[in-house]
């Protein structure tokens, strides 16, 4: 066991469901003269079984008792007789059922795609393995957001800009001659989970990305892709037809920039037919843009929207934008730009926004731009890789996190709209949702970096095809298809999992606290970093710590960030007294000696929550050391190598945050608190002398 199969790990069933599953497994009958798509289904059940019950099905193209059928209703029309309601399930949702096919009592799994036979077939090898009784399957399940995407920060040279898994499986130098056979176990994984679309390259992009030789190697990629429903897109930048030398400029207005665009799409819709399309960030972090040539990001974007229309294709535009020229609180800068534009993008733009209006922190309250935007498509921008959490390293399952996101209210238009209900479209009536994670997979044997980060992966593509799913449900699933399926050790593991990211709060960013991280990796504490070129990359600019308080002012007194808010949600968080101690600090400052309904003073609650961080990672070790009977060994010793680092580090990040913060308010630590060990002046000297990811001057 080292990982490598993932969720997807087809081990001997034993006793009652191994008997039960042989019943209902011995033969596939799946569509005559099958897609791609359709056989990729029978070879994933030929797999599947032959681990399961370990013996492979026979394939028939009679129906027979105790059949798996694959069928949709144009290669089997007898199913329209079932009244099976398929129609409610869209192109890509899937049915499993236990019912009769011609007078045969069967498995039937129906979709009205080969891709949701697909879908569905990843659902019931799930189902054998979870011990759900085939004689009464009943499930039925549909998407609720269209494209479920992985952004992939990839490079060119196959470095991957804040990946913590190695190198890209991108074999860049070998495409496309070289299809890699991981590629493949890639999109298994992908569409296991409902990933339909990947974005093969770093936002951060290169010119080079759009010519000829890459696009070939895009389009190898894309081969092996299609028949798991997946499609390709690549990130570009924006001053690329200026950069290949083939424009003056990259106005998105010059009639020769216009042309190249449209070209170029063309040439690329030659070799990849179901390109869906490009990812683009401009003007943020210092790379080109519109606003270079005085142009909107609305014309920037319906620019590359003209281009790929008419192929069908999408633009998704990013509104992570903060400009170093504005004084503006970056908090707000993301809405400031694009309120405005609300309904002057084409119709086939998304604007990609980031959960939060900073940047991907452990913990940060939902972005102010959704349900703000009503007239334009909003995807959600998640980070599956752990850049602010603590890498591949620290255990810190996401879940909890992306649920607080999505089910965060935004009150607009009314009560109730949660952040899901403007993912998913329901709110505004919204044909094309989105939802993207920045990946986290790279040719580290885990894929993830680390076993637990995969449930990060796992987690992101269950709540992209349902943004209203139970973060603590799919931690049980995973936890079960990977580690084990006994229920006591099952939730034993979701235990841990539920628990890590808010140990991670505590000992990272504490009641509110944000951007509190070491310059350009991330991954230390340096709370007393100010000397950075722009005063929004330094912690001092988000802490706004001194003698006599602590946090960043929002209110109107303050940045007023607040009023980018509905006028209820940002009521509740004007008043300290009525703010969750979640996002206290972040949208008060107050002073050190303010009372917590816990009763604490503020620097005292400060102190208990690091210590709580300390002992919420200690804990989490000894919660895995006891499941070492259960857990296989080379597995078991990997995650543990990995909590004892977080044990440790956790602790340095108490450590130096409180002494820095001692130094800063002079006042005595609490009683039953210990003083941290070693000097600040140790602290800060200490560096981190390499980390995976590469490094930004911020
Ligand atoms: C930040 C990362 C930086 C990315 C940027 C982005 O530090 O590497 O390029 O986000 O999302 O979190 O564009």
């Amino acid at each position: 066991e080292d990982g490598y199969e993932l969720w997807l790990r087809y081990r001997a069933l034993e006793g009652a469901q191994r008997t039960r599953v042989l019943a209902h497994a011995k033969v596939i009958v799946a569509p005559a003269g099958p897609s791609l798509t359709a056989l990729a289904a029978v070879a994933e059940l030929h797999r599947g079984l032959s681990g399961l019950v370990g013996r492979p099905p026979e394939l028939a193209r009679e129906i027979r008792k105790g059949a798996i059928v694959l069928a949709t209703p144009a290669s089997l029309p007898a199913i329209a007789k079932l009244d099976l309601d398929l129609a409610s399930l869209g192109q890509e949702g899937y049915l499993l059922r236990a019912t009769k096919v011609r007078g045969h009592a069967v498995t039937l799994v129906a979709a009205n795609s080969d891709v949701g036979l697909l879908y569905g077939t990843f659902a019931l090898l799930a189902a054998m393995r979870t011990g759900v009784d085939l004689a009464k399957i009943d499930v039925r399940s549909a998407p609720k957001v269209a494209l479920r995407m992985l952004n992939h920060w990839d490079n060119l040279d196959r470095t991957i800009e804040r990946g913590y898994a190695g190198e890209s499986i991108w074999e860049w130098h070998h495409l496309p001659d070289v299809k890699d056979a991981r590629y493949v176990d890639y999109a298994r994984a992908n569409a296991s989970i409902g990933i339909n679309g990947t974005v093969l390259n770093n936002v951060n992009s290169k010119a080079e990305m759009m010519t000829a030789p890459w696009i070939a190697k895009a389009a190898a990629l894309a081969d092996v892709f299609r028949p798991y429903g997946i499609r390709v897109y690549l990130s570009v930048r924006w001053s690329a037809p200026m950069e290949l030398k083939q424009t003056a400029t990259a106005d998105p207005l010059d009639p020769a920039v216009r042309k190249w665009w449209k070209d170029k799409a063309a040439e690329i819709y030659k070799v990849i037919p179901d390109f869906g399309g490009f990812l683009v960030k401009a003007n943020s972090e210092g790379q080109p843009g519109p606003q270079d040539y005085k142009r909107s990001h609305a014309e920037g974007a319906n620019l590359l929207a003209e281009a790929v229309a008419p192929h069908g294709g999408l633009v998704f535009w990013r509104a992570f934008v903060y400009s170093q020229f504005d004084e503006e609180d970056r908090a707000k800068q993301a809405y400031t730009e694009f309120v405005p534009l609300d309904g002057t993008f084409a119709k086939n733009v998304i604007v990609q926004v980031k959960n939060g209006p900073i940047d991907f922190q452990p913990r940060e309250p939902f972005h102010p731009l959704f349900g703000a935007m009503p007239k334009t498509p909003l995807a959600m921008e998640f980070q599956i890789t752990k850049e602010y959490l603590g890498f591949a390293t620290h255990l810190a399952y996401l879940g909890p996190m992306y649920e607080e996101v999505l089910q965060a209210d935004t009150g607009r238009p009314r009560k109730g709209s949660t952040v899901a209900k403007v993912i998913d479209g329901s709110l505004d009536g919204n044909k094309l949702t989105a939802m993207a994670g920045v990946a986290n997979i790279g040719s580290s044997r885990t894929w993830s970096g680390s076993h637990f980060d995969a449930a990060n992966w796992y987690m992101f593509g269950r709540l992209a095809w349902d943004p209203h799913a139970s973060s603590r449900d799919i931690a049980r699933d995973w936890a079960a298809l990977t580690f084990s399926t006994d229920r006591k050790s099952t939730e034993a593991i979701v235990e841990m999992m539920m628990r890590s990211r808010e140990a991670v709060v505590d000992y990272m960013n504490p009641l509110g606290l944000h951007h509190l991280m070491d310059t350009g990796h991330h991954y230390g504490p340096g709370p007393w970093v100010s000397e950075l070129r722009r005063p929004e990359w330094n912690p001092t600019y988000y802490h706004q710590a001194d003698r006599k308080g602590i946090g960043f002012d929002r209110t109107p007194k303050g940045s007023n960030a607040l009023e980018q808010y509905a006028p209820d949600v940002a009521r509740q968080w004007a008043d300290p007294k009525t703010t969750s101690d979640q996002f206290l600090l972040w949208f008060h400052h107050l002073p050190w000696d303010f009372r917590m309904p816990s009763g604490r003073s503020l620097w005292d609650e400060l102190i208990a929550r690091y210590d709580r961080g300390v002992a919420g990672a200690g804990d989490l070790r000894k919660r895995w050391d006891r499941l070492k009977n259960v857990i296989d060994p080379r597995r078991h010793r990997e995650v543990r190598e990995f909590l004892l680092i977080q044990e440790q580090e956790a602790k340095w990040w108490r450590d130096a945050s409180v002494a820095y913060f001692r130094s800063v308010s002079g006042l005595p630590l609490p009683k039953g608190h210990a003083a941290p060990p070693l000097t600040l002046e140790q602290y800060k000297s200490r560096r981190t002398p390499w980390a995976p990811g590469r490094a930004q001057p911020y």
